[in-house]
């Protein structure tokens, strides 16, 4: 495949609700959209930088001067793109895997659409449907946050994750608990917002019976996640601190945890997550697909991955309601009895809606390959 050029699109989108997360709160996203013009078509990507450097490193500013600056160049000098060579001529760039992988699942999505393959038969699915799961933000308080929970039960989401902070961990989590009694599916994830003395605080969250924990310690602190997993009966879940397969080997290696949360854009795109995935297999430790509150265009690869063997686990792949209304999608993802059906078509398999898609255009930026 020959590269034309790439166009770089901001979209600005309100969220149907404030989101609210141990680091912040979102009410509306700048979202990165990459589409790369080729010979044989085009392809779409997302990329999952938040407007602010809160819950990693990488931003949305940042993420579009590294694109323009660093990577397109390196993947417009490949005399063929494809997904592997482009993630090799950007590997000599440090760091910026939000970036990077909105120019592999571009260039992917390209790639396949032209060979009408779906991203999930590339990838190895083995699923037609997906159970999904939903990631619940921090409330004003527990009646608000019951309320919040009931309706996403009631639209038949099988599984709830509740973010939590200190201060808002165990008595609004146990509430839950006792409200939707044993059958509910729960998890929790504190975005890295705890340190190694509130271990003792997180070991009360056992009475809850939940999933797993994600993530309660910040990312380059192994050594407390493995405290935490050798104290507690509840399994840790990483999620901020799995940057690559390497780092997910070690992770697992030394007990830090027991489940992995895969998202391709903090891992650097779907091929490493797939490596991520197929390590974890062979170590026994299950996986499932997070989210970063995507358009329809991010939220197709992640039901794609959701799909594959090890996702064992509901993953946060809710629902295009969830997050917008409209979704820039042409069919948006709606739930049938708690799950999502995988994409077929080529690609992604989503079309993205023109109409809506100028609508919430901020910007353009016209990269040319040549
Ligand atoms: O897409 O439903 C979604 C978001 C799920 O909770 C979610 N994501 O740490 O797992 C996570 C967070 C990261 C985004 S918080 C702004
Ligand atoms: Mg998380």
């Amino acid at each position: 495949m020959k590269l034309e050029g790439v166009e770089l699109r901001r979209v600005r989108m309100p969220l149907v609700g404030r989101f609210e997360t141990s680091f912040g709160a979102e009410l509306d996203r700048d979202i990165l959209l990459v589409r790369i013009v080729s010979d044989t078509g085009e392809g779409w990507g997302e990329c999952v930088a938040m407007n602010d450097p809160l819950y990693s490193a990488e931003y949305v500013d940042g993420a579009q001067q590294v694109l323009e600056r660093h990577l397109l160049p390196r993947v417009f000098a490949l005399p063929d793109a494809t997904a592997e060579a482009a993630n090799a001529a950007m590997a000599q760039v440090k760091g910026h895997p939000m970036a990077k992988g909105a120019v592999e699942m571009a260039v992917l999505d390209a790639e396949l659409r032209a060979a009408g393959v779906s991203l999930a038969e590339h990838l190895g699915a083995v699923r037609d449907r997906v159970p999904c799961g939903v990631s619940v933000g921090i409330q004003p308080d527990p009646d608000t946050l019951l309320r919040e929970v009931a309706r996403y039960v009631e639209q038949g989401y099988v599984r709830v994750k509740l973010k939590i902070a200190p201060g808002w961990d165990v008595e609004p989590v146990l509430a839950v608990r006792d409200h939707f009694g044993a059958e509910l599916l729960l998890q929790v994830d504190a975005n890295c917002g705890y340190r190694p003395e509130d271990v003792p605080r997180l070991l009360e969250l056992d009475d809850a019976d939940l999933l797993l924990i994600e993530q309660p310690f910040p990312e380059d602190d192994l050594d407390t996640h493995v405290e935490l997993a050798r104290r507690s009966r509840t399994p840790v879940c990483l999620d901020e601190s799995i940057t690559s397969a390497s780092v997910a080997r070690h992770a697992i290696a030394v007990g830090a945890c027991s489940v992995v949360n895969i998202k391709s854009g903090r891992v650097g795109g779907l091929l490493e997550s797939r490596r991520i995935h197929d390590l974890c297999a062979e170590a026994g430790v299950p996986v499932w697909c997070g989210g970063m509150l995507e358009t329809g265009i991010g939220r197709a690869a992640n039901v794609a991955l959701a799909a594959l063997p090890n996702c064992t686990l509901p993953g946060d792949t809710s629902a295009s309601s969830r997050y917008w209304d409209p979704d820039l999608i042409t069919e948006p993802f709606e739930l049938q009895d708690g799950m999502l059906p995988v994409p077929t078509g080529g690609g992604l398999g989503v079309e993205v809606d023109a109409e809506r898609l100028a609508e919430v255009t901020a910007s353009v930026t016209w990269c040319p390959a040549g």
